[in-house]
This record gives C-alpha cells, sequence and structure tokens, in this order.
C-alpha cells in the first residue's frame, strides 16, 4: 500500500524571515505537517483493513480521519510551494495570464489581496482561505474553508492557500491575525500560484 511521505521545504526553514519566523516554519512542517503524514498513513490502513472485513462501520470511521489528515497534507503540500523567500522571488506579483485574470476579476491585485484578507480573517476557529478556479464557471474565486477540508471538496482547483490555523502564526503574531495575513503577502510565490492556473486551465 502506497505510504504517504513528508514532502522537503524547499528552501530554508529560517528563509521567510522576518515574515515567518524559522521557529514556526520548522514546527510547522517537522511537526504539524508530519503529524498529518503519520495519521493519514494510520488511517488509510485503517480503512483497508476494516474494508477487508467488508466492516463499513469501521471504513466510515476511517474517513473521516482520512478526510481530516488527507486534506491536512494536501493544503501544506500545496501552502510550502505557494511560499518563497523574496531573494527567490517571493512577493514578486504575478504576471501574465493569472495577472491578467485577477485583474478582470478583481480590478486589480491590491483589490484581491483586499478582499482575499476580508474573507480569510474572519475564518471562525482553524481553518484556510484559498484562491481557486472554477473549472465550471471559469473564473477566479476567493473560498474559506474551515480545518483542513482540501479545497477539491468544493470543485474548485486549488491555486494559492494560506493557512490560518493559530500554529501558522501565533507564536510570532500572538493573536494578530490580520498582521500575519498583511505580510504574508511578501513571500508568496505567483510563479507557483500562475503555474498552478495555467496547469488548470489545460
Ligand atoms: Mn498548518
Amino acid at each position: 500500500m502506497t505510504k504517504y511521505t513528508l514532502p522537503k521545504l524547499p528552501y530554508d526553514y529560517n528563509a521567510l524571515e522576518p515574515v515567518i519566523a524559522g521557529e514556526i516554519m520548522e514546527l510547522h512542517h517537522s511537526k504539524h505537517h508530519n503529524g498529518y503524514v503519520t495519521k493519514l498513513n494510520e488511517a488509510t490502513e485503517k480503512y483497508a483493513a476494516a474494508e477487508a472485513k467488508s466492516d463499513v462501520e469501521g471504513m466510515c470511521a476511517a474517513l473521516q480521519a482520512i478526510k481530516f489528515n488527507g486534506g491536512g497534507h494536501i493544503n501544506h503540500s500545496i501552502f510550502w510551494t505557494n511560499l518563497a523567500p523574496q531573494n527567490q522571488g517571493g512577493g514578486t506579483p504575478p504576471e501574465g495570464p493569472l495577472a491578467e485574470a485577477i485583474n478582470k476579476e478583481f480590478g486589480s491585485l491590491e483589490k484581491f489581496i483586499e478582499k482575499f484578507n476580508g474573507k480569510t480573517g474572519p475564518i471562525q476557529g482553524s481553518g484556510w482561505g484559498w484562491l481557486g478556479y472554477c473549472p465550471e464557471k471559469k473564473c477566479l474565486c476567493i473560498v474559506a474553508c474551515a480545518n483542513q477540508d482540501p479545497l477539491v471538496t468544493t470543485g474548485l482547483v486549488p491555486l494559492l492557500g494560506i493557512d490560518v490555523w493559530e500554529h501558522a502564526y501565533y507564536l510570532q503574531y500572538k493573536n494578530a491575525r490580520p498582521d500575519y495575513l498583511k505580510n504574508i503577502w511578501k513571500v508568496v510565490n505567483w510563479k507557483n500560484v500562475a503555474e498552478r492556473y495555467e496547469a488548470a486551465l489545460k
């Protein structure tokens, strides 16, 4: 059976400083994301064992854990690549088709960020803000998801996800989620977001 593994971070833990402290990145990647991977592997084993016995109750119970921990694994795997150190393009505004789509849908990058933060900041408890592509309506949209619910469950293709669980910012920003959301754009890897957008169009 497939064993899921923790992807390597594409930069050093302290490379996003001063926007995100190295201590946060290390805990977030090596403890939190790693925990989702470990529990996803346990849950898929439980599911397979239950399925082998036609134990539907056991299968349903395992599915809850697969959705949460699998969602955590999917979301963080996207999140790490959505960010980049400033000397590697982090914060450099998008160009090309993605920039055109953002301008068309939201007016400008600044207005997009304002709307994104306006929707993501008030998420109650833990969750994620997403920029997604809707293949049906052929447009960009901003969606807030609770817990670790992966965006794909809404039918959208994930392009950019911002983690607003407290573990993503609390050590540095304390209760000031809006400050974290204001700063994070300085390390957004728009090149990665644009690649995801262009792949979604195909
Ligand atoms: Mn997280």
